[in-house]
């Protein structure tokens, strides 16, 4: 399996509000360092870099303005003199009179576009975002010129960031900007798989009202797991997307027989849809000392997930998410891998 891999990543290192202190985030470059390093020891297969594309790629999942705001997000607020780290501090909440409205001044132009203060933006942001979108389209690509599988190595995530909106590390939603150029190249339907421990509420954002592309997630259940507000099984698509939408929450403790069950509901609603290619969001906080997440998943269930993913006979571009305990997102993204080439 061909991986794409762009080293801009190191641009982007952002901080994170934890309780109380700015520190250093968890979604941190090591991460993307231990996967490759990995995917190479491994033999999976040759690691290519990402072709570019332009914004409008990217505008295929988002809108124009929220990408064009990420674009010059930086610059805006170096601007104003600071040189810290850009965070939104202030939200349109529901009942906000102008709550769809776009500020002039950057920091209200951070809050309409974030869901929380989780996507920091630094000067080098924007190029580490683009070019992990980058990876995600350069893998569609490869699928759509017929290869069985890919892997579009990304870094930062993208899942929480929806239609207009950044959050959870996310700014770009590389998935869905995979599915929608799969679709541009002529695809009926897609799937999108997402089995990050987060809801991937973004990608959840982007094809919500949509029929051609099935959205699944397995997640912590919201009530007690990020994001929050997004995730129940009742959210089940609007439009002619009712009924495209597919949420599969599981309890605080979930080990692999409950898992597993779950993603053989999702096997079957992605059998039913019969895409023509697979996007899995390949999210490893599933694992047992993931350091945010509380799921139960082994280093060897992974390689179970990637054999049942491999049953599905479907054409599948796998793009990494999250996953925060760095020694071992290595091993368990790469078993998901193994285990698809039937190498486990
Ligand atoms: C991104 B991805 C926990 C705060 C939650 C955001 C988590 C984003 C996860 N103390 N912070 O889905 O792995
Ligand atoms: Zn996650």
């Amino acid at each position: 399996m061909l991986t794409i891999y762009s080293s801009d990543h190191h641009l982007h290192h952002g901080v994170e509000l934890k309780d109380g202190v700015i520190s250093d985030s968890f979604e941190a470059p090591q991460r993307a360092e231990t996967v490759l390093a990995r995917v190479k020891a491994s033999g999976l297969g040759d690691v290519i870099s990402p072709r570019s594309f332009d914004r409008s790629c990217y505008a295929e999942a988002h809108s124009r303005r929220y990408v064009d705001f990420l674009a010059g997000a930086w610059d805006e607020w170096s601007a104003t003199g600071r040189t810290c780290q850009a965070l939104p501090l202030v939200w349109p909440v529901r009942s906000m009179p102008s709550n769809a409205s776009l500020p002039e001044f950057i920091d209200g132009k951070l809050g309409l576009f974030s869901m929380d203060a989780g996507a920091p933006i630094n000067a080098g942001t924007w190029a580490a975002v683009s070019s992990s979108a980058n990876s995600a389209l350069t893998g569609a690509e490869v699928i759509a010129s017929g290869a069985r599988s890919a892997f579009a190595l990304c870094r930062p995530p993208g899942h929480h960031a929806g239609r207009e909106y950044m959050g959870g590390y996310c700014y770009l939603n590389n998935a869905a900007i995979a599915a929608q150029h799969v679709i541009r190249s002529g695809a009926k339907r897609v799937a999108v798989l997402d089995v990050d421990f987060h809801h991937g509420n973004g990608t959840q954002d982007i094809f919500y009202d949509r029929s051609d592309v099935l959205f699944v997630s397995i997640h912590g259940e919201p009530s007690v797991s990020y994001p929050y507000f997004s995730g129940y099984a009742d959210e089940r698509g609007i439009g002619y997307g009712a009924g495209f939408n597919l949420n599969l929450p599981l309890p605080k403790g979930t080990l692999w027989s409950t898992y597993d069950e779950a993603l053989g509901q999702a096997c079957s609603a992605i059998r039913k849809h019969a895409p023509d290619v697979l996007v899995v969001s390949l999210g490893v906080d599933t694992f047992e000392h993931d350091p945010i997440s509380h799921f139960r998943l082994r280093t060897q269930d992974y390689s179970r997930i990637g054999e049942t993913l491999q049953r599905l006979n479907i054409r599948t571009l796998f793009v990494m998410e999250g996953g925060y305990m760095v020694d071992e997102i290595g091993i368990n993204a790469v078993n998901v891998l193994l285990g698809f080439d039937g190498r486990a």
